[in-house]
């Protein structure tokens, strides 16, 4: 490995870092001044019709932002403090943040948690749970100096688009995006947990029309994709598609980026087979902590409903070919200037 001996193990697992350790202890729940009026800053904001039973959405810096994580973008964006060997998984959701939150903290913490040991912390927590996510901490104060306090290196989770990240350039970025139509297809059974009666074409129309959660998800990809390629060594960019197609020569790319490459030893001790079997979609949905309990308190989803299906292609069994055609020229005219294509867009 590249690191030093002695230098740290990898990310803690969030969960296990006690809120009330002692180690952010004596700092005031108090809001920042970003939360201290949100009405002034949100109801200025030009919103969206949404979806029965969906969150309102209001227009910041050019994204459509769930309203409650407007005050979160101007936080993060005042005073987001990367360090350099922190790293950021990024993604639109419903796009393989849980897959590569895992992938990520099970690569970066395998000198102290074996992929194979019994004891492996994805084992008993959900992949969200090891990773924090930024638009939760930065929500109070008392998360900002949870985020302070994390021994370094920190691997975190965002689905802010890059624009809310000024800080993102100092540190890495992990960025995974999907075929837009599965993503859509996901994003409507995940609602579908809560909303029962909700149609897919009431999702499909908001994300033809842009106005979804952190979208237009057609910029939220060419942001991360241009930065990738400005900075190969600062974004890696991954598609959902290939992970699944070669999910070892992926871990091997996500080892290098992040500066801890395999050594030889490991790869003939098995180590990247390891964690691959580890986070696999079969490995994963079976785990008492990915099928009980739910998100988060904010969002009284079960968890189980972050491992439906696992495949690409799903949008074949749910979309009418008028519905991926429209879908599917939309997306290439407008990443047409970034030079980005979905290949396998309507296999
Ligand atoms: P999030 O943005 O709310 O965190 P995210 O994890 O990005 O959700 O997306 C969930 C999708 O990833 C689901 O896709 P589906 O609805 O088409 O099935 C889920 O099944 C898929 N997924 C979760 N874990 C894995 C995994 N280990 N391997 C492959 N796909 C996975």
């Amino acid at each position: 490995m590249a690191k030093a001996p002695g230098a740290p193990l990898g990310p803690v697992p969030f969960a296990d870092v006690e809120a009330d350790s002692g180690l952010v202890s004596g700092v005031p729940e108090q809001l920042p001044e970003e939360h201290a009026d949100p009405d002034d800053l949100v109801s200025a904001l030009p919103s969206a019709p949404r979806p029965k039973g969906l969150s309102s959405l209001r227009l910041y810096d050019g994204f459509w932002l769930p309203e409650w994580s407007v005050p979160v973008a101007v936080a993060l964006q005042r005073r987001f403090e990367p360090r350099p060997d922190d790293v950021v998984v990024a993604s639109f959701p419903k796009c393989g943040t849980t897959w590569v939150n895992a992938l990520t903290f099970a690569t970066m913490a395998r000198r102290a948690h074996p992929a194979a040991g019994a004891g492996h912390p994805l084992l008993r927590l959900n992949p969200h749970q090891c990773v924090p996510f930024l638009e939760a901490l930065f929500g109070s104060r008392r998360g900002e100096a949870r985020l302070a306090a994390l021994p370094s290196p920190r691997l975190m989770n965002t689905h802010m688009p890059l624009a809310m990240m000024p800080g993102g350039g100092g540190c890495k970025v992990v960025y995974v995006c999907r075929e837009p139509k599965d993503m859509v297809v996901s994003l409507w059974h995940f609602h579908r947990r809560l909303h029962p009666e909700l149609p897919l074409a009431d999702v499909f129309e908001a994300v033809c029309g842009g106005a979804v959660g952190y979208g237009p998800v057609w910029d939220h990809i060419a942001g991360y994709w241009s930065a990738s390629a400005a900075r190969p060594d600062g974004v890696l960019f991954l598609r959902y598609e290939e992970l699944l197609r070669d999910p070892a020569g992926h871990v091997r790319e996500l080892a290098r980026f992040v500066g801890l490459p395999f050594s030889g030893a490991e790869e003939d001790a098995g180590v990247v087979h390891d964690i691959v079997n580890l986070c696999s979609f079969g490995h994963l949905k079976t785990l008492e902590a990915n099928k009980t309990g739910h998100m988060n308190a904010g969002l009284p989803i079960p968890r189980d409903a972050l491992f439906r299906k696992g495949v690409a292609g799903d949008w074949v069994n749910h979309m009418t070919p008028e519905m991926a055609r429209r879908l599917d020229d939309i997306v290439a005219d407008k990443l047409h200037a970034a030079g980005l294509t979905f290949l396998h867009a309507r296999e």
